[in-house]
């Protein structure tokens, strides 16, 4: 089946048929307490990835759900911070590039027994656990929670509010979540290096993936750059405006970063915490998302490079992610809504090609190479929860329908080829099972969160 045709969604047949494909590659995936995103491309704990997979798990495996967060959390440094890779240390050397070797946590400070990575990803954990607790009420488990997101939101707001704007920075893109997406080509090549310092590592990615479907070597080159400059300050945030070659505040990362607020102040009813704090400061994101990334004339957000202080140029799927803020203003809502239904991105009510990364029409876009053009289900997941949020339900439905049928069509990929539909990257991947499970829940009767 091609993305172009109508999604398989008629059939309770097929539907269940679906069902158990994602099922069993969650289980699959499952590794003593937590779910690899792929076996083979990224056999470790992922922080992003967890909060996804856990909202499907909820749905099936609604113990497995809570331990997914749980075990993520037991990696959290003392400052706040939950990083990005937990290292599972019964795989061998050279299971995954960057391995902890590259890393080396243990050198910094408040660090977990275990080795992890020293950078967080989108902090779209507080709203995985209020889904989950939806969908599979686990009081005691809500409320050992809160704490570790609480303090995962200070750690972003005391640390990484770099000018005091009320905005969170990324320091490197895996923070984003996008590696490579075209909203950071800007910011990158301010990052000083040369694709043939590669000639000294060996590569793991490019062993089970296509290499024109993953980022280059000049990417990984800037990308091992970072992490020296991040690393060798010993992970610590104090002082990187001085020195450290990418720091930018990103729309999706930041829309996280609020939601996260609204999912905690949810959560603090049901465990007898104070609400209030957590909807201020959901407004006070809000507020700062549009006031310093917005951008009026083009009537989407934008990334700020904080280098230069400029809103970087491209037009990415990253743009709409401020629609699954509740408190997000119409203005703002209405373009988005234009921008989401224009030819760059194509949301409709009966879609004829799944939600690209990266506009379409724009010349540096590429259909197969990662999230440089390729449709995934988490970015469409959210977008459809803002579509959702702000009362555009039409909207929303092509779009499930549409990613439905991207499964339907390909099996649980990592991501999809924008025109055809056809499966790229890991064929196995956890959050497209554990998203999967969580629109067909709606067949089932039960409400979106
Ligand atoms: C680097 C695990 C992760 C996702 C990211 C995705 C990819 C890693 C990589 O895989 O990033 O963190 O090796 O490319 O870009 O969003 O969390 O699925």
């Amino acid at each position: 089946m091609t993305a172009g045709a109508p999604a398989r969604t008629g059939g309770p047949a097929d539907l269940a048929g679906l069902r158990r494909i994602a099922i069993a590659t969650l289980d699959a995936n499952w590794e003593h307490d937590h779910t690899v995103p792929s076996r083979t491309l990224y056999p470790h704990q992922w922080s992003w990835d967890s909060a996804f997979i856990a909202i499907g798990l909820a749905q099936v495996r609604p113990e497995r759900a809570w331990r997914e967060l749980a075990s993520l959390f037991r990696a959290q440094w003392a400052d706040g911070r939950v990083p990005h890779i937990v290292f599972n240390p019964a795989l061998r050397v050279g299971a995954y590039f960057p391995g902890p070797e590259l890393w080396r946590s243990a050198i910094a400070e408040g660090v977990p027994a275990v080795d992890t990575s020293g950078l967080v990803q989108p902090p779209v954990h507080a709203l995985a656990a209020w889904l989950a607790y939806r969908r599979a009420p686990d009081l005691g488990a809500l409320r050992r929670l809160y704490p570790a997101l609480v303090a995962q939101q200070r750690y972003l707001a005391e640390r990484r509010d770099l000018t005091g704007d009320g905005l969170a920075c990324v320091v490197h893109p895996w923070e984003s979540g996008l590696d490579n997406s075209p909203a950071w080509d800007e910011p990158m090549a301010a990052v000083p290096a040369e694709a043939t310092v590669m000639r000294a590592y060996r590569r793991h990615d490019t062993a089970h993936a296509d290499a024109a479907h993953r980022p280059t070597d000049l990417d990984y080159a800037r990308y091992l750059a970072l992490v020296a400059s991040y690393r060798d300050r010993g992970y610590r945030d104090r002082g990187l405006a001085d020195d450290h070659p990418f720091l930018v505040e990103c729309p999706m990362f930041n829309a996280a970063f609020g939601a996260a607020e609204h999912a905690l102040a949810e959560i603090a009813v049901l465990v007898g915490a104070d609400p209030g704090p957590h909807r201020a400061r959901a407004a006070r994101i809000t507020e700062a998302l549009v006031r310093r990334l917005y951008d009026p004339a083009t009537g989407t957000f934008a990334p700020r490079d904080l280098r230069t202080d400029r809103l970087v140029p491209a037009r990415t799927v990253l743009g709409l992610a401020p629609l699954i803020l509740p408190d997000l203003p119409a203005r703002q809502v209405d373009a988005l809504v234009v921008e989401a239904r224009s030819a760059r991105f194509g949301v409709a009510r009966r879609m004829d090609r799944p939600l690209p990364s990266h506009d379409r029409t724009a010349p540096d876009f590429e259909p197969v190479r990662y999230w440089r053009g390729p449709s995934w289900l988490n970015v469409g997941w959210l977008v459809r929860r803002g579509l959702l949020a702000h009362g555009h339900p039409e909207l929303a439905a092509g779009l499930r329908r549409s990613m439905i049928g991207l499964v339907a069509g390909a099996g649980c990929h990592e991501y999809f080829h924008p025109d055809t539909g056809a499966g790229l990257g890991s064929p196995a991947f956890g959050w497209t099972a554990a998203l999967l499970l969580d629109l067909l829940a709606e067949d089932a009767g039960i409400p979106p969160g």
